[in-house]
């Protein structure tokens, strides 16, 4: 995939710097009592999952516009996703998207051991219909009013646990469509209800080690109600299935200026908290590169996991959810790995005594100052020390372009159409 010998060369060329980057960052901790070799360990121990679907070129309501070397089914994407992660140590599992991944589950686990890859969190699909299915999703899937389209939904979920079950996930993501465009259209309260029958028949197929994620969404593609439009709503789901459902963090799928570590904090307390789908926006579900808009908002996240990090049976999946219009995937991918890698090892060296403290004391300017502190930090040689010694690319986009997979990739795979609008 990508030859050793190009990332050995090209981390040569970058170590001397690195190193002095790295002890001049250490000694400047080290006087705050931070150990960087403890931190650095965790930046090793961190993960986040890759959507497969990521990998290709996304479109808005308008259009798509393909780029080269488009992978052309899910073998491609996980070599895309396999790069990913040789270069960025740091993307060690894919969540896959039924049925836009349906192949025989052993050609994936196959795929899979070949590009040093698990598997995260599967997706369902039932916001758009697929070929020769029976029903249409057009008015709805879980929460249709037709029992037969909700069955044909149900079905396509356990179906997604079987797949799952096969290449060693443990965990079903549910997002749907599902809502309404106008006032009156349908019951708010009669489709919450629909859906939560749904739910239930797919949480009783659930493996006992297996988790159940609601992902809720304030709008889109459903413009006036969303089923599940919001995380009272998630909580509210999740609770009512029982302890193996959780709730799902999509940091795009809220309102603007909508406090969303404060969500986080709430659905750890409430022991609900899942995982997240990261992504930044500045409007709406925008889907850009995670840390790109709203760096601050990411570690401020960040800075409740950490806070939180003992509460007992937290266990978290972190996933990044993008769509990638104007780059080259794979370069926004590991991007977007390294910003989530760098709000977590910035939200590590905050000063957890002195901020209670602070807060005991009521000292706000200062309880601030203190997360502040710990963002300003920068963190990059931490980083890029974690890549380093797994391996890995120190400069995992120098690295990727001067390997050349892009241009090889579009030779060797078919052009992709381009053509109407389809947010992925
Ligand atoms: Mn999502």
């Amino acid at each position: 995939m990508i030859d050793k010998s190009i990332i050995e060369a090209q981390n040569d060329a970058r170590r001397a710097d690195l190193q002095a980057d790295y002890d001049a960052l250490g000694a400047r901790l080290s006087r705050r009592g931070v150990d960087i070799g403890a931190l650095t360990a965790r930046a090793m121990n961190f993960g986040v999952a890759i959507p497969s679907w990521g990998t290709g070129t996304g479109g808005t309501r308008f259009a798509r516009f393909p780029g080269g070397g488009e992978p052309a089914g899910i073998m491609d994407k996980l070599d895309d996703c396999g790069v990913i992660h040789v270069l960025t140590a740091a993307t060690p599992r894919v969540s896959l998207h039924i049925p836009w991944d349906k192949v025989d589950p052993a050609l994936l686990l196959e795929k899979a051991e070949e590009v040093g890859l698990g598997f995260d969190a599967m997706n369902s699909n039932t916001f758009q219909d697929q070929s020769g299915q029976a029903h249409s999703y057009k008015h709805g899937s879980l929460s249709h009013t037709d029992a037969a389209t909700r069955r044909q939904a149900i079905e396509h979920n356990l179906e997604c646990i079987d797949i799952g079950q096969a290449i060693g996930s443990k965990a079903l993501t549910v997002w749907i469509g599902d809502g309404s465009n106008f006032p009156g259209q349908t019951s708010l309260s009669r489709q919450f209800d629909r859906y939560l029958d749904s739910m239930k028949q797919i949480y009783a197929g659930l493996p006992d080690d297996w988790r159940i994620f609601s992902e809720h969404k304030i709008y889109e593609p459903a413009f006036y109600s969303t089923v599940v439009q919001d995380w009272g709503t998630s909580l509210m789901t999740a609770q009512e299935l029982g302890p193996k459902a959780q709730c799902l963090v999509d940091l795009g799928h809220h309102a603007p200026n909508v406090n969303i570590e404060m969500i986080v904090a709430r659905l750890i307390r409430a022991g609900k908290l899942g995982g997240f789908h990261f992504n930044d926006s500045k409007y709406g579900d925008d889907d850009l590169d995670a840390g790109t808009i709203e760096p601050f908002r990411l570690f401020l996240v960040f800075n409740e996991l950490v806070e939180l990090e003992d509460t007992p049976d937290l266990d978290l999946s972190h996933m990044i959810d993008q769509s990638h219009n104007v780059t080259d995937p794979i370069e926004s991918l590991m991007i977007s790995a390294c910003e989530i890698q760098r709000a977590f090892v910035q939200a590590s060296l905050v000063d957890r005594a002195a901020l209670e403290e602070f807060r005991q004391d009521n000292d706000a300017l200062m309880a601030a100052a203190t997360l502040r502190g710990a963002f300003r930090t920068d963190v990059e040689p931490i980083l890029r020390m974690a890549r380093l010694r797994q391996g890995a690319a120190i400069d995992p986009v120098a690295t990727y372009r001067a390997a050349g997979w892009r241009a090889r990739a579009t030779s060797a795979r078919p052009a992709a159409a381009a053509g109407g609008g389809g947010i992925v």
